[in-house]
């Protein structure tokens, strides 16, 4: 007789392995991609669509869609870590990274220390510049090799894989530099302003 058939699904359904050098301390792993949004997904019209450089009150730089997606084109897989504690390894993604932003707005470097971030739907999050370039962070429009899907924050979100994912900004339109830190959403609601997932970053005062 032969076997019975044993099914493919059930056999591979183990808890994943949580390689401790690659999940921070208090997170667990996840294999699906849980939605996070502080409101409705937004309408976008990438007919209308522009991602801006701003320096204070002044625009740098503004694209439409179809001069984003002409911009030279960096592919990364990063582990991503969300504060309410689900991590998820070696995702895959494709997108614009700052340096490359900074150098077609013909900036040789970021005018100033800090930069806040402006999505459609008014959610906004805050960084120092320093986390932004040299590699650590692009305007994502790929998600495993296909465009991200609206709930993801497609067309195009922050990633910024090192930091919380509530700093990975989805619908991302402008990035605005400042001199000074400031609060963003959840910033401003008791979130760390920095949010180093190994540091435990969470809240305000951790
Ligand atoms: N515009 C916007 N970006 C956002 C959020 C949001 O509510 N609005 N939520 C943040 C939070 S808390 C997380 S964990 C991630 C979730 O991204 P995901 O829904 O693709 O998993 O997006 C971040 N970016
Ligand atoms: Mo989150």
């Amino acid at each position: 007789m032969s076997d019975p058939p044993v099914s493919r699904g059930f056999r591979g359904r183990k808890a994943p392995d949580a390689p401790a050098d690659r999940v921070p301390p208090g997170q667990h792993l996840t294999s699906d991609f849980p939605v996070l949004s502080a409101g409705p997904t937004p309408q976008v019209n990438l007919a209308n669509w522009t991602f801006a450089l701003q320096n204070g009150g002044n625009l740098l730089r503004k694209w439409s869609w179809a001069e984003f997606e002409a911009l030279p084109q960096t592919k990364v897989t990063v582990d991503i870590h969300c504060v309410t504690t689900w991590s998820k390894l070696d995702t895959q993604w494709q997108g614009v990274t700052l340096d490359t932003l900074l150098e077609a707005a013909g900036l040789p470097q970021a005018p100033a220390d800090f930069a806040m971030i402006y999505c459609d739907g008014g959610y906004t999050t805050n960084m120092p510049v320093a986390d932004l370039i040299s590699g650590k962070a692009m305007v994502a429009t790929r998600y495993g090799g296909k465009p991200l899907t609206p709930e993801h924050g497609g067309p195009a979100r922050l990633l910024v894989p090192h930091l919380y994912f509530w700093k990975s900004a989805k619908w991302a339109r402008r990035l605005r530099f400042m001199e000074k830190d400031e609060p963003g959403f959840w910033e401003s609601l008791g979130y760390h302003i920095y949010g180093d997932p190994w540091r435990e970053q969470r809240y305000a005062g951790d």
